[in-house]
């Protein structure tokens, strides 16, 4: 692994790899939303929602021990992300994946596991939402989906109090919970084979913003590895992925991703 600063200028090599590739799939974690003003999956919570962490708030046995409260957080969260914009590194791979598909046989797959939406509102398209997404909402007992009006509140004053959960408007017993993956839950199987099958067809990978400590997402670019399929990791701090990428250059995907497509 060669690990590059920001700072440096981009090495002939990596811009050499970017230009010739053809088949690109860029696997992205909270980190590549960070310059937009989500906080990442890791920052610590604000508010109400000090004593916990997301990793305690992110599972059913929380919403199912107090839905308000998990179902709130989400919400809050929600509004959060529909009030912010998406940044260049989001801009950066939708201009990639237009460019590519003006290739003859080209393609840039983004596969996130994320559940803002800011790719899709930078205008790329996403093959997989990993980890669901947080815009979506479903009965939490029958499974039906529910269009919901947007947030009552702005996400960037403090948390507001916990609001129940509506109940579902099909079934009418179950609460309505986020359409995202829990931890202890299962990935969309679709959303999942789909990004392995991209990557097992790629002639380049990137991990950008993720910190690949959750699995199995964070284990996908190294379906690339088993086929000597380069992959560069974009992000400030060093990960789990760090020591099986090809290369890894230190700074924010903000600044980098522009870099590459210069
Ligand atoms: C499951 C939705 C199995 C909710 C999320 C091995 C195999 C399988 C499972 C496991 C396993 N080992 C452990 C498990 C269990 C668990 C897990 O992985 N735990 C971890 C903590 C060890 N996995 C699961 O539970 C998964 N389910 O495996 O089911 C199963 C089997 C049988 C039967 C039933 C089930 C489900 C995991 C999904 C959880 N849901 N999100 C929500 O959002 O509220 S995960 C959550 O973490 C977010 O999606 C987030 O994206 C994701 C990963 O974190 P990152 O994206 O990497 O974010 P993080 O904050 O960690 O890092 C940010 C990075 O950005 C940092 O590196 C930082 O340096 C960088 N950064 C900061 N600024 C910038 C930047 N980079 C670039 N530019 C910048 N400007």
């Amino acid at each position: 692994m060669r690990e590059l600063s920001v700072s440096e200028e981009v090495p002939d090599e990596v811009v050499a790899l970017v230009r010739e590739a053809r088949r690109v799939v860029v696997l992205t974690g909270a980190g590549i939303s960070a310059e937009s003003g989500v906080p990442t999956f890791r920052e610590v919570q604000t508010g109400l929602w000090e004593r916990f962490s997301a990793e305690e708030l992110a599972t059913v046995e929380a919403y199912e021990n107090d839905p308000a409260l998990v179902w709130t957080w989400y919400r809050w969260r929600q509004a959060l992300i529909a009030a912010v914009e998406p940044n260049a590194g989001h801009r950066a791979l939708a201009l990639w994946q237009q460019r590519l598909a003006d290739v003859d046989g080209g393609w840039l797959a983004v596969s996130t596991q994320n559940v803002d939406d800011l790719h899709e509102r930078a205008g790329a398209d996403v093959l997989g939402h990993l980890h669901g997404r947080i815009a979506a909402h479903r009965c939490a007992d029958c499974g039906e989906p529910d269009e919901l009006p947007p947030p009552e509140f702005d996400g960037f004053t403090a948390p507001p109090e916990p609001v129940d959960p509506p109940f579902c408007t099909h079934c009418e017993e179950g609460l309505m919970r986020p359409d995202i993956v829990w931890f202890g839950e299962m990935l969309p199987a679709s959303d999942f084979d789909a990004s392995s099958a991209a990557i097992r067809a790629a002639d380049l990978v990137l991990a950008v913003g993720t910190s690949g400590m959750v699995q199995p997402a964070a284990s996908l670019p190294l379906l690339g590895l088993e086929r000597g399929v380069p992959i560069i990791e974009v992000n400030p701090q060093e990960t789990e992925l760090t020591d099986l990428v090809d290369f890894a250059i230190r700074g924010p995907s903000g600044e980098v991703l522009p870099q590459l497509l210069q």
